[in-house]
């Protein structure tokens, strides 16, 4: 049983993942900003969960929540840095600042910072792994995607500089880049607007969250000599950011 750390367990990619996490057994903490959820996803896991509920983008919260951690939920073995979200889809020119802030705050700043809390105990163990949620975006920057790519280039980029530097530590280090998943993902991204958020999804067979869970678990299930590095996950209607089997 290992003990993993996911944030923005309350929806989507990171409450699928708490699923087949605790499914295979494992003890499972689970990090998001809206306790009612966490609190319905708790109800349905079998292995032990503690809630954590906090917002990644807040420095002190996030180190305060990491070190007070119950006994029963350290060491962490695996942290999934899932937590993060689009804000708008407009071109440079004309997107909000505020929609920028929200994507590097927690996209970029808050998966540093949580990384940061959950670092040392893994180094002075020599053990643990670590596994980023990128996005086919940080591959391939598309029109009007400008500052959500970059926060996911970010993360891939980070992803591989983490791997280097701690090399010599036997920590694993890797990340997996879903291409287009249906999630509360374009809900999120267009501000409540579910008529254009079911646009993006309605005429291909999108990843589903689960099959994004079921990846992270190959990840984390390898033996502890294999690091699955970087993975792109793409439906099969989808062949890079820009060319997508649309049926219709
Ligand atoms: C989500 C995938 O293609 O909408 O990260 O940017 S995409």
């Amino acid at each position: 049983m290992k003990t993993i750390l996911i944030t923005g367990a309350s929806s989507g990619i990171g409450w699928a993942t708490a699923e087949k996490m605790s499914q295979l057994g494992h003890r499972i903490v689970l990090c998001g900003r809206r306790e009612e959820r966490l609190l319905e996803l708790q109800k349905k896991l079998k292995t032990p969960t503690h809630l954590c509920c906090f917002d990644i983008s807040d420095r002190v919260a996030v180190f305060q929540n990491i070190e007070r951690l119950p006994e029963a939920f350290q060491p962490i073995d695996v942290l999934i840095n899932n937590a993060g979200n689009a804000h708008g889809l407009d071109l440079s020119q004309e997107a909000h600042l505020d929609d920028w802030d929200a994507m590097i705050d927690s996209n970029v700043k808050g998966l540093l910072y949580v990384t940061k809390a959950i670092l040392p105990q893994m180094i002075a163990r020599q053990a643990g792994q670590i596994i980023n949620i990128g996005s086919i975006a940080g591959k391939e920057a598309y029109p009007k995607g400008n500052v959500y790519c970059a926060s996911k280039a970010a993360v891939d980029s980070f992803t591989q500089g983490l791997r280097l530097d701690t090399n010599s530590h036997g920590l694993r280090i890797g990340a997996i880049h879903p291409g287009l998943v249906e999630t509360e993902f374009s809900e999120v991204r267009f501000k409540g607007d579910q008529q254009r958020a079911e646009l993006v999804y309605n005429d291909i067979e999108a990843l589903s969250a689960a099959d994004v869970a079921e990846s992270i678990a190959f990840m984390i299930e390898a033996p502890p000599h294999v690091t699955l590095a970087d993975i792109t996950l793409l439906p099969t209607d989808q062949a890079s950011a820009f060319v997508i089997n649309r049926k219709s």
